[in-house]
């Protein structure tokens, strides 16, 4: 399509309920699938300290860059019937919050709609969101700061990053 421009957009995968790493994978493959999303980038998991709700178990995080040809909400779309797939499939097994995926960044857009906020809003406080998409694009600004200089300000203690790097999604 001779002059159309597709935009690279980051996303948030987490999850911390039966196999976090095979859900992440298989929504990276079902998004890779997709024609209209190419899976561009994606970071090494980490294992990182519950954030809010503390009184739960580890996560396993990671970033994924894609390019897509969608819009922002036919993405969110894509990945909140992914999720819900993953968690159908999984519910009998291991419970309902095997994985979470956040759009991160949609280019340089910025929305704020009903059930959209892009940049993810609380995504500029939080290590386990800015330590893998740092590994992946530090020198991204995020409302005008680079993601590594957030990542330095924010609580990294306990985060770990595993073995393995980015190719953990084609082997599950
Ligand atoms: N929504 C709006 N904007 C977006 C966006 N940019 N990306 C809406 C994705 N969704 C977006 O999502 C609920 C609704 O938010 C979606 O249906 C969509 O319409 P959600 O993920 O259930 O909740 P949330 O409002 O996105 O909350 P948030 O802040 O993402 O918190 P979560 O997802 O409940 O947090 N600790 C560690 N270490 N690692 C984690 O991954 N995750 C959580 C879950 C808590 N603590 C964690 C982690
Ligand atoms: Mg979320």
């Amino acid at each position: 399509m001779p002059g159309h421009s597709s935009t690279l957009a980051y996303l948030g995968l987490g999850g911390n309920i039966g196999d976090p790493v095979a859900s992440m994978a298989a929504a990276l493959q079902a998004l890779d699938r997709h024609p209209a999303v190419r899976v561009a980038a994606v970071s090494s998991l980490y294992r990182t300290p519950p954030w809010g709700v503390t009184d739960q178990p580890d996560f396993i995080n990671a970033v994924a860059a894609v390019e897509t040809d969608l819009s922002a909400r036919e993405l969110l779309e894509l990945c909140l019937s992914s999720e819900l797939a993953l968690k159908r499939v999984r519910k009998e097994r291991w419970g309902p919050r095997s994985i979470d995926i956040d759009i991160l960044l949609f280019g340089d857009d910025e929305i704020d709609e009903d059930g959209l906020h892009v940049p993810h809003p609380r995504m500029t406080q939080r290590a386990f969101v800015l330590a893998p998409l740092a590994e992946i694009g530090g020198e991204l600004k995020v409302k005008g700061e680079r993601v590594s200089e957030l990542l330095a300000k924010t609580d990294q203690a306990g985060i770990v990053k595993l073995d393995g790097g980015g190719a953990w999604w084609r082997a599950a």
